[in-house]
């Protein structure tokens, strides 16, 4: 049975699942999340009450949680490298990137888009300031240890499908370029992988959509 993907290009979380599907070229049916395909919604929320994309339905198995979902694809469906190594003390650092990606980047980027789309009177800037503060410290610290490969050693990894839209999209909410050299060099070869560049042009039609889109 072929696997079925919930999600929507522009989306961060969906880009990061993309990417590892692309990596393994894995075939799936794409189900567009949008307000405009109002019977899509209506089973995704069947399947995850939480409503949070991607989730990926794999025969009588749905899978929810981005990085589960590159764990479930990595373990059943690798084509070429594992994105996850098989050597447990490197899948720990690739797991430990992953959230570092997720958590300490992408949670603070997207507080500041949030807050830029709630309505006057509602906005956080006590909270959107906290989250530029926090981006700063988790972009100098990626600076003391990002080396010339990928986020861990020289083996593109799960890491780095959560480091790509986490950093593309901060880069434009939160800026680095000219402040963080290595933080830059790594998001551009982040960017000039085929995975990647595949999952960024499908979101282009959407881009409109991104507040900070440039
Ligand atoms: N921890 C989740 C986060 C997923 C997530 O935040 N998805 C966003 C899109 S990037 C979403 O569905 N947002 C819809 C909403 O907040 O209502 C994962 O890793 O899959």
């Amino acid at each position: 049975m072929p696997l079925t993907l919930y999600a929507h290009p522009l989306s961060s979380y969906c880009q990061k699942v993309l990417i590892a599907l692309y990596e393994h070229d894995v075939p799936f049916e794409f189900i567009l999340l949008s307000p405009e395909q109002s019977e899509n919604e209506a089973e995704f929320g069947k399947l995850w009450p939480i409503k949070l994309m991607p989730i990926l339905v794999d025969g009588d198995r749905v899978i929810r949680e981005s990085s589960i979902i590159i764990e479930h694809i990595d373990l059943n469906y690798a084509n070429g490298p594992r994105l996850i190594p098989q050597d447990p003390k490197v899948a720990l650092d690739v797991r430990f990137f992953d959230r570092v990606f997720d958590n300490h980047v992408m949670t603070h980027q997207q507080k500041i888009v949030f807050d830029f789309l709630r309505p006057e009177g509602a906005k956080d800037s006590y909270g959107v300031t906290g989250a530029r503060e926090r981006l700063d410290v988790a972009y100098a610290w990626l600076e003391s240890v990002l080396s010339d490969g990928w986020s861990v050693g020289d083996r593109f990894s799960m890491a780095d499908c959560a480091a790509s839209p986490s950093l593309f999209y901060s880069s434009k909410t939160h800026a680095f370029a000219g402040r963080f050299p290595r933080l830059e060099a790594y998001l551009a070869r982040l960017e000039a992988r085929p995975s990647i560049a595949r999952a960024r042009e499908e979101a282009k039609p959407y881009w409109k959509f991104f507040p900070f889109a440039d």
